[in-house]
């Protein structure tokens, strides 16, 4: 791109509002180009770069359309993060460390257990959670008269076994920001959020906003996600991006 800045194609109400976040906590500068939602899907601009339309989207300066959120993350802090604020500690603190030291001392905090937590996001709890998305958006779409057939369906699968294991998925991720006893921030036990944070604070917040887990079970999840949404750079994101009401269905 001439500019020289990334664009972010960036849907309304949407996941994409993590990079949005992202985008603002490295401070750079970037095009945003909005995109309104048709039916609540994704609009023919957004497929015309991206066939798939999913949202984000991320074209690089030089051109290349970067898919899928933790591999924009990971392109935009190795691309852009200079001062190493938002990477994972050294494996060797003995050698230098970069500026994200790792305050707990945990030595598992490496590149193993952050594919393992973003792929527990989007492998474990992402499909549970789009089960629970497609159950309510059948009972809400559903002609009135025969409502009741889905609610049931619905009332069955999330009884029998979708609620009790979201609840034992989200306990897991309230366990990993207490490690050996001590309570961290974040999950990498880093100073500064890492693409780990980044990544998993979408699946958070979007439960959160559909009401379909208590915070108040989940204290240290609960922590997580307040210090995500005091931070400066969610609330620029927030006044940039075109709403970020993820219930909105
Ligand atoms: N795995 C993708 C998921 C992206 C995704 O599903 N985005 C949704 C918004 S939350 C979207 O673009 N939906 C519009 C559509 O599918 O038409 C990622 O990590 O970026």
């Amino acid at each position: 791109m001439a500019d020289n800045k990334p664009t972010l194609h960036h849907l309304e109400n949407s996941q994409s509002h993590l990079t949005l976040w992202l985008l603002e906590e490295l401070g750079i500068e970037y095009t945003l180009t909005k995109h309104a939602r048709v039916n609540g899907r994704s609009p023919s601009a957004l497929t015309a770069v991206n066939p798939v339309g999913k949202s984000p989207t991320l074209v690089t300066p030089s051109g290349r359309v970067l898919t899928e959120r933790s591999a924009i993350a990971l392109w935009l802090i190795n691309a852009y993060d200079e001062g190493a604020k938002f990477r994972l500690p050294s494996p060797n603190p003995a050698a230098g460390g970069n500026g994200n030291g790792n305050v707990n001392g945990g030595t598992e905090d490496d590149a193993v257990r952050e594919e393992q937590l973003i792929s527990f996001g989007g492998a474990t709890l992402c499909p549970l959670l789009t089960v629970k998305l497609v159950l309510a958006l059948l009972v809400k779409q559903a002609p009135f008269p025969i409502r009741p057939l889905p609610a049931l369906v619905r009332y069955a699968v999330e009884r029998v076994f979708l609620d009790a294991e979201l609840a034992k998925l989200f306990g897991y991720l309230d366990a990993q920001l207490d490690v050996r006893g001590k309570e961290r921030e974040w999950f990498l036990g880093t100073r500064e959020p890492t693409r780990t944070d980044f990544s998993l604070m979408w699946y958070v917040d979007w439960a959160v906003q559909w009401k379909w887990i208590d915070l108040e079970k989940f204290p240290r999840l609960k922590a997580f996600h307040a210090r995500c949404t005091a931070r400066p750079a969610w609330q620029r994101a927030l006044e940039k991006g075109n709403g970020y009401n993820v219930a909105f269905w």
